[in-house]
């Protein structure tokens, strides 16, 4: 009797273990539907002066439940792509909430979030035929925008911590290339980048990550992730690929699916919840859903 007792528990602590081990890989479904009775962030519309586009340009400002002026935050900013504005995130992925969710259950470090319009050129709309190559080349000009304008702005305007371990750059498509290619091309800025589903604006990944020692030292958390069917796969699996044959660590995260906001809300769950946390990069290799040996 006593003997199997014994077994038992120690069946229930192998079990136990396993599942303490265990890398949520995936958003859980009811990630992104409200709940009745959590807190919530809010949401602000600023307007900033831009030097670079020569006006005043609009982003939309997250702050996490229970905000306030006394503390300090670091903050994540969060782009959108090349169909969307800085509206994209919020009408497409509720991004306020699965922050919210996160938050309610502990699962969120506080942060700021900041969804800019990532077309620095002074019409920014989304309108007409938004392949048009001054268009294309208002992506590439933003880098100018938030570095020079918009992150002073929000320094200035919000309590925030400005070190570079204490800002974080990712975004969808268009907004994944300018996340690789700002954060990746600005070391000195941002520890954490996210590129989810990045576009052809990714640079080629010489280019990207000229110096993979710096990139070692210096990175918290680089993830890159993209659905299984999407068209724009192989801007994800080049970058990838090269960072494994440089030995730089990053998160390389293939799911099922194409190019749409299922994919990047899950990338923002997942992502979000490494941000200004200690990191595990033995555990970098553990969270891709699909094989990536398996899908080039
Ligand atoms: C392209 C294909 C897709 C391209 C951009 C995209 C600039 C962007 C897609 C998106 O942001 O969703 O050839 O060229």
């Amino acid at each position: 009797m006593n003997s199997s007792k014994n077994l038992l528990f120690l069946l229930f602590f192998i079990v136990w273990q396993l599942h303490a081990q265990q890398i949520e890989k995936e958003a859980p479904s009811g990630f992104d539907q409200a709940r009745d009775g959590i807190s919530h962030g809010k949401i602000d519309t600023i307007n900033y002066a831009s030097k670079t586009v020569g006006n005043h340009r609009k982003a939309l400002v997250y702050t996490p439940p229970g905000f306030s002026k006394n503390e300090k935050y670091p903050v994540l900013y969060l782009l959108h792509g090349i169909g969307g504005d800085e509206k994209e995130w919020l009408k497409g992925g509720h991004p306020e909430i699965i922050l919210d969710n996160l938050y309610a259950d502990g699962k969120l470090a506080p942060m700021i979030v900041i969804m800019p319009n990532g077309r620095a050129m002074k019409d920014d709309s989304a309108s007409g035929n938004i392949m048009a190559p001054d268009k294309v080349q208002a992506f590439a000009t933003f880098e100018q925008d938030l570095l020079n304008d918009l992150i002073p702005y929000v320094e200035n305007n919000y309590p925030v911590l400005t070190n570079r371990e204490n800002r974080a750059i990712a975004g969808l498509s268009m907004g994944g290339g300018q996340s690789l290619n700002f954060g990746l091309g600005n070391l000195d800025k941002f520890a954490w980048v996210g590129g989810f589903s990045s576009a052809p604006n990714t640079k080629e990944p010489e280019l990207l990550v000229p110096d993979p020692e710096k990139a070692k030292e210096l990175l918290k958390v680089l993830w890159i992730s993209c659905g299984d069917a999407d068209g724009l796969l192989r801007f994800s699996s080049r970058t990838h690929e090269y960072l494994a044959e440089n030995e730089v660590p990053h998160i390389y995260y293939l799911e099922t699916g194409g190019h749409d906001f299922k994919v990047w809300k899950n990338g923002l769950y997942m992502f979000s919840q490494l941000l200004f946390k200690p990191v595990d990069e033995s555990k970098f290799d553990q969270y891709s859903p699909l094989d990536i040996t398996a899908v080039k």
